[in-house]
């Protein structure tokens, strides 16, 4: 066992409730050696991860990662919300009572990090100064390098941060455990893995993975699982899986910003990152400023809605992207970026890396190529047509190689929300976009968002299921409180954002085509919301919300045939009927969902029968 006290000393953490708390894991966990870590150490751990071939080179300031091939995606089953109150339980957060979960993954955890290096990760999930920074803070624990370096591109880290804090206790205590990835019967019945947030004792415990959201805890199970719990309990604030864009009309200088969640690997970063169509780029800027969780508040002094990333990277999905979806992203991750990408791909010879989607074809000459398990692609049988990387696959990379970040994205103070999205893979009955103005229809509209589940989870793709507010595998506490929450929130906000559901997924029954080019093009629906809230259009009103008129929607340059732009701003009124009912047993799941939420319901409901 190491000195603990000697190599907090040495890296110059004085925090003492920080000390305390890597002493005592350090006692539980038993490592060999304990490094703090700064972003100012990225350059040396790159190399020293490079050397002990953790990561391999791809390219001039760019590298490769793979995890283990069980190892790729979120677990959503092993995930557990637990506290010391019951009725904590909602219907998606796997709660636990935190007294049976917490023995049984310290008993886990014991003794799992002999042999290795503790590394003791301070971070920030908000840029310093902001008015939620004191649920910011959190220290993770972590025996792995790889995720070492995800972390500082994804979070702040840096040892001053943690030892300013205002109040020195308050801070995230998330400790990682990767575990023996071979011996852990992933998705058996004898699953070893476990993924737990103590969200009433502000305590992370994950065992058994060093993929994404499993391992880099600032970011899911801090900046959205713990944030959530945090922001209710506090009455102050939400934190949500969402992207945050500003669009600036370069004409008369105006700014919008909205912010919205799509389930996972649905579109945020895509949305977040898109240049403007090239007919509408001489008069609009789309700018980034996040992709993935978005935190928001009312300002106490001009009772505006503020939004914020709390994040400092991006973890993106690597599949289709290209030079035609997403140029941003090519270019967030091109040479002297320091990005890592993980399980695309991998060429040993000249370093490249690929995915689906990437270009056309994959590279024709296989040489030195490599799948994303590692196997030659050259000793490939002619009948395995398995993707070359994983679809899960992705990129880690800074907000500040992003090409389109907004010049504020740092800004503590955050930036006012004029719009609030909800959309996800919806093959039919929902339209490109359909507004509402109405906060409880908004928040009802958000927990009946009903979408295909993606890859970005084990064993879901493809299912349609309700994803409330795309926060289904993320949320924190009981769903009726947590409506309630919405509407309390963003309901104290003077003036009130607009609402929309938007849909880009939209599929031709007979032979499969999207009916909406989506990518860039996605820009017009969301122009034409602004114009909307700001009264200079009025759209067509139906039962399910305002959708824009074929007139109302900009469309030079867009590449929509004239049917499929028809059923795009149509609703199916019988699709719609049914789908009534089955958000009625939905609904009728959450306990305490506020009555505002079921009136929605109805109104909604009754204008559909009425229709006639
Ligand atoms: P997470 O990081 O998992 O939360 O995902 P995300 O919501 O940020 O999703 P992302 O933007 O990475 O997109 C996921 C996949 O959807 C990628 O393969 C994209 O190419 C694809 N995609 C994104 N936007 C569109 C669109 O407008 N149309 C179509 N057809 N596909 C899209
Ligand atoms: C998601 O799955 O929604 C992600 C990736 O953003 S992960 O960090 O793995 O959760
Ligand atoms: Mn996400």
């Amino acid at each position: 066992m190491t000195d603990v006290d000697a190599a907090l000393d040495a890296a110059g953490l004085t925090n003492q409730a920080v000390r305390e708390y890597v002493g005592h894991w350090a006692q539980v966990l038993g490592p060999e050696r304990i490094e703090v870590v700064s972003a100012a150490d990225d350059a040396r751990l790159i190399e020293e991860s490079l050397a002990a071939g953790e990561i391999q080179p791809a390219g001039e300031g760019r590298y490769y990662s793979r995890s283990y091939y069980k190892d790729t995606a979120r677990s959503e089953e092993r995930t557990i919300v637990a506290t010391s109150n019951p009725s904590d339980a909602g219907v998606y957060n796997n709660w636990r009572p935190a007294e049976e979960m917490k023995p049984l993954l310290v008993e886990r955890m014991r003794g799992q990090y002999a042999g290795k290096t503790m590394y003791v990760i301070p971070y920030l999930m908000s840029p310093p100064g902001s008015p939620l920074e004191k649920y910011a803070a959190g220290v993770e624990l972590t025996d792995n390098r790889t995720v070492v370096l995800h972390m500082i591109r994804m979070a702040r880290v840096g040892i001053s941060l943690i030892n300013d804090l205002e109040d020195p206790d308050t801070f995230v205590r998330a400790v990682h455990v990767t575990g023996d990835l071979e011996n852990l019967g992933q998705g058996t019945p004898d699953d070893q893995r476990y993924f737990v947030t103590v969200a009433d004792e502000r305590t992370i415990l994950h065992f058994g993975s060093s993929y994404g959201g499993n391992a880099l805890l600032g970011k899911i199970a801090h900046g959205l699982r713990q944030a959530a719990y945090d922001g209710w309990v506090s009455r102050e604030f939400l934190s949500e899986q969402f992207m945050l864009i500003g669009i600036t009309d370069k004409q008369t200088g105006k700014t919008w910003h909205i912010c919205g969640g799509f389930p996972s690997a649905s579109g945020k970063t895509n949305l977040a990152m898109m240049l403007a169509p090239d007919g509408l780029g001489d008069r609009y800027h789309v700018s980034f400023y996040g992709d993935d969780i978005a935190w928001l508040w009312v300002d106490p002094e001009d009772g505006r809605l503020y939004g914020m990333n709390p994040e400092f990277g991006v973890f993106g999905v690597a599949k289709d992207t290209n030079e035609t979806t997403n140029p941003t992203a090519l270019e967030s991750v091109a040479e002297g970026t320091q990005v890592l990408f993980t399980n695309v791909a991998w060429n040993e010879q000249t370093y490249e890396v690929w995915w689906e989607g990437k270009t056309k074809n994959p590279p024709a000459d296989l040489e030195g190529w490599h799948d994303w398990k590692g196997e030659k692609l050259s000793d490939r049988s002619d009948r395995d047509d398995s993707p070359w990387a994983h679809p899960n696959s992705r990129f880690t990379t800074t907000l500040a190689n992003v090409p389109n970040v907004a010049a504020d994205f740092e800004d503590p103070a955050g930036v006012p929300i004029d719009g609030i999205i909800f959309g996800g893979r919806t093959s039919d009955r929902e339209p490109l976009i359909r507004a509402i103005t109405d906060l409880a229809e908004g928040v009802y509209d958000g927990l009946t968002l009903g979408a295909e589940a993606t890859f970005a989870a084990e064993g879901v793709d493809g299912q349609l299921r309700y994803d409330p507010m795309s926060m289904r595998p993320f949320m924190s506490y009981a769903e009726g409180d947590y409506a309630a929450h919405w509407l309390r929130i963003v309901g104290a906000a003077k003036e009130q954002p607009i609402f929309a559901h938007v849909n880009w997924f939209q599929k031709d029954p007979e032979d499969g085509h999207f009916l909406w080019p989506g990518y860039r093009d996605n820009l017009r629906p969301l122009l034409w919301l602004m114009q909307l809230k700001d009264g200079e259009v009025t759209g067509r009103q139906t039962p399910v919300g305002i959708l824009p008129t074929e007139e109302e929607l900009v469309l030079d340059g867009c590449n929509v045939a004239a049917d499929d732009l028809a059923t795009l701003l149509d609703i199916d009124v019988p699709r719609w009927r049914d789908e009534m009912g089955f958000r009625e047993d939905h609904l009728k799941q959450f306990d305490r969902l506020p009555e505002a939420i079921w009136e929605a319901h109805r109104r909604v409901a009754e204008a559909l029968d009425d229709l006639g």
